[in-house]
């Protein structure tokens, strides 16, 4: 998309000020993010403007609806709204989103300014702070209505249902890459009779249904930006809101726990090759666990709490199958920087997996030690 069409873009949204510059914002894997300058009472504003990835999202309407119930329900419950979550810029006909003619859906979010995200999580105290963030932001969804959010991706959560689609990837073999990825296809096949752990905890009512995020990613979680702040001092503020709202929609806490442990303990890329370089760090764990159990400990059921380390473990694989699935289907899903950028993605989950698989007794321990000590 070139700078003149996002600029027509821009014009149907009921935007403040003057605009200053507009530039490709090149952090996540699914939608195509604009950040944009504009000059509002003499003072410099961003906002973030997004074409919605209709390959991933279906139904965007339903999408967006989601969006609006959970920020207005986060908003009403949090100290400092404007910052505890995201802000909608709507259109000029004041809705939430713009239909293209050509069928693309955009919107607009104020920027959160002053905040800071990483893809990299390098200390004990900004782990302990994401996952304070992500259980404050479960806590504040304690009392929300399931039948207000809809399933905007079908399964979404679901491990097993991860690996039917891997099954059906790997018989339709559509770019011939089976053979090449077969060592990995074994890994993970060897391991499909531990996926139904939380669906089937799920089914017997020991894990509840609850509103959940669905995509916490250490990267999408803001810290509040220090004056002066050097990364190279492993110094952020504390943990203030997490964003990238699109996959808010009924599920369980267990995959939001995992899915920022799982991102968060090996304190290296997503895509990193070097695969000596994937350890778990026990430290992050704990202090995951001592973040997100000192906001939802008493919300979470004992099985919940129990499953947390297995739910770390079975979410990098199901992530890993994931990425492996999208390199046998030609990589149509996740966007790509590089030749078998989703390989790498898939070697690296599984090495998570294996790290996990070695650490889960010192991982239980950690959880244990938690309970012990309330
Ligand atoms: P994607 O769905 O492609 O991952 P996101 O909505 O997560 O896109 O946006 C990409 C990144 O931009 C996030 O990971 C976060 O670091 C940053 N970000 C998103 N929204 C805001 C915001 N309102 N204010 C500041 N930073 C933001
Ligand atoms: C995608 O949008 P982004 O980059 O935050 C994906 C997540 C994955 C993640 C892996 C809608 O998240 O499920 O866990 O990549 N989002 C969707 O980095 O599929
Ligand atoms: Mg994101």
């Amino acid at each position: 998309m070139n700078r003149n069409n996002v600029l027509k873009i821009l014009d149907y949204f009921d935007l403040p000020g003057e605009l200053g510059s507009i530039a490709p914002f090149k952090v996540g894997h699914i939608n195509q993010t604009y950040v944009s300058t504009r000059k509002v009472a003499g003072k410099q504003k961003r906002f973030l403007h997004q074409m919605v990835n209709r390959y991933v999202f279906k139904d965007v309407p339903a999408v967006m609806k989601n969006i609006e119930v959970v920020i207005a329900h986060i908003k009403a419950r949090a100290a400092v709204p404007e910052r505890e979550t995201l802000t909608i810029v709507p259109t000029k006909n004041s809705a939430s989103y713009l239909l293209t003619n050509e069928g693309e859906y955009w919107r607009t979010y104020s920027f959160i300014e002053d905040t800071v995200s990483y893809e990299v999580c390098k200390s004990s105290q900004d782990a302990y702070q994401a996952a304070k963030v992500m259980g404050r932001f479960l806590k504040y969804l304690s009392d929300a209505k399931i039948s207000d959010y809809v399933e905007t991706i079908y399964r979404f959560q679901s491990v097993p249902y991860r690996f039917e689609e891997l099954k059906q990837a790997i018989s339709d073999d559509c770019v011939a890459r089976v053979d090449e990825v077969s060592t990995l296809i074994e890994f993970a096949l060897a391991r499909e009779e531990n996926a139904a752990l939380i669906d089937q905890h799920l089914t017997s009512g020991e894990i509840p249904l609850r509103v959940t995020h669905s995509d916490p990613k250490f990267n999408n979680i803001l810290f509040d930006k220090l004056p002066g702040e050097k990364r190279s001092q492993a110094k952020s503020g504390n943990g203030l809101a997490i964003v990238d709202l699109d996959t808010v929609m009924p599920g369980n806490m267990l995959y939001d726990f995992g899915d920022l442990a799982r991102s968060v303990v090996i304190a290296a890329p997503e895509d990193e090759t070097e695969l000596s370089r994937i350890k778990i760090n026990l430290q992050l764990f704990k202090e995951l666990v001592d973040g997100y159990l000192g906001e939802v400990g008493d919300i979470l059921t004992p099985k919940e709490r129990q499953l947390m380390p297995q739910a770390t473990q079975l979410i990098a694989l199901s992530l890993g199958v994931r990425f492996l699935s999208d390199y046998l289907n030609g990589d149509v899903y996740f966007k790509v920087h590089r030749e078998k950028h989703n390989l790498d993605r898939a070697r690296a989950q599984f090495q998570i997996v294996k790290e996990c698989e070695e650490s889960i007794g010192k991982m239980e321990e950690l959880v244990k030690g938690w309970e012990r000590a309330r």
